[in-house]
């Protein structure tokens, strides 16, 4: 790595070369995750694979600027990238997809990507969409009236925004200054929905107004500007400035899901012209620029990662199922209420 103190000096605060590399290699071990999640699920092997291709960006500068045993993570399922920059290993992810026993998040009992994992303050993926975003705000109002200097960060669609509940969230989140981040990553499509068929709006950051805070858009592909703007809201909510909502624009660069055929309705040119975004090259190319980095490092990089995706898909792979004995395990509450 050649890094320059006339470039460390232009960076955001908070931010290092040695950490934009370790953002790099989040996106890098994200994508090489998800494709292996895809290859899975069409050998048979997992039944189910959400991508979060085109929003790396966004997820690792987002995790990057909350502090890791302070703050809350309250995701969505398509925060892959979000949850392994904020202490999900590789072995985790992919004993979640083969929805193996000893998976942390549910044993083995839950949809792919619904992560649970209280000892890294990540909390309990809803596949209910918006549902989740009620409970952020009683996260970040327990924080406030605990005095805890916690902020909460959660994520969602565009599609999610017009949901009920994603707008009782905001306005009581609005009227009690609690300290969160609304972060939505807008793809443009909700499944096959566009974001036209969903909002009179423009931007998912107008509607903030309605809630009486501040409403900012970034560049979600943007793995940079997507740190420094979500800081500045953390930051800000830490401080007392009360909740912003964060509108990331990105895209999906694949189906929804394995179970989707974005083919049903958007074109292929459509479809290529997204990738033209594809966040990963656009960071390299960034990076070189300033000479933080070569092609010799971003080999060793995606090598390093195949390798740790591949010991953590054998290692998972090899685990036990559950058993029925274990049904009702994580359903019903077993030991002493506290
Ligand atoms: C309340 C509810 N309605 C519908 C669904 C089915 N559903 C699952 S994901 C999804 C699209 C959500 O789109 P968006 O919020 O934009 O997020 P994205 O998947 O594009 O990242 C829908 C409609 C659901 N899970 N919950």
């Amino acid at each position: 790595m050649k890094s320059e103190p006339k470039v460390r000096a232009s960076l955001p605060e908070g931010l290092t070369p040695e950490r934009l590399l370790e953002m790099y290699y989040y996106m890098v071990l994200t994508r090489t995750c998800d494709d292996r999640g895809f290859a899975l699920n069409r050998q048979g092997k997992i039944p189910f694979a959400a991508t979060c291709q085109g929003h790396e960006a966004i997820q690792v500068g987002a995790a990057f600027a909350l502090r890791r045993g302070v703050d809350w993570l309250v995701p969505y399922y398509r925060d892959t990238c979000m949850a392994l920059s904020f202490g999900v290993t590789p072995r985790e992810q992919l004993m979640c997809l083969f929805a193996r026993k000893g998976d942390i998040f549910s044993s083995g009992r839950q949809f792919p990507n619904h992560y649970s994992v209280p000892d890294r303050q990540i909390a309990s993926i809803s596949s209910i969409i918006a549902a989740h975003v009620t409970h952020a705000v009683g996260i970040a109002l327990a924080a406030k009236m605990r005095k805890q200097n916690a902020v909460v960060l959660t994520s969602f669609g565009e599609g999610s925004t017009s949901e009920g509940e994603w707008h009782e969230a905001l306005n009581f989140a609005g009227i009690h200054k609690v300290p969160i981040v609304f972060l939505c990553q807008n793809n443009e499509y909700a499944i096959s929905v566009h974001q036209s068929l969903q909002m009179g709006v423009k931007n998912v950051a107008d509607r903030a107004a309605g809630y009486g805070f501040p409403g900012v858009i970034c560049d979600g592909t943007d793995p940079v500007q997507s740190y420094e703007t979500v800081h500045d809201a953390v930051e800000r909510a830490r401080s007392g400035g009360g909740p912003t909502l964060v509108e990331a624009k990105c895209y999906r660069a694949m189906s929804h899901t394995s179970d989707d055929n974005q083919l049903t309705y958007r074109t292929q040119d459509e479809i290529e012209s997204v990738k033209t975004r594809d966040p990963i090259p656009r960071f390299e190319n960034w990076l070189k620029e300033r000479g933080m980095i070569d092609d010799d490092t971003i080999a060793q990089l995606k090598s390093k990662a195949l390798r740790e995706v591949n010991d953590a898909t054998d290692w998972a792979e090899a685990q036990e199922p559950p058993s029925e004995a274990d049904l009702n395990t994580h359903v019903y509450h077993s030991g002493p209420l506290s």
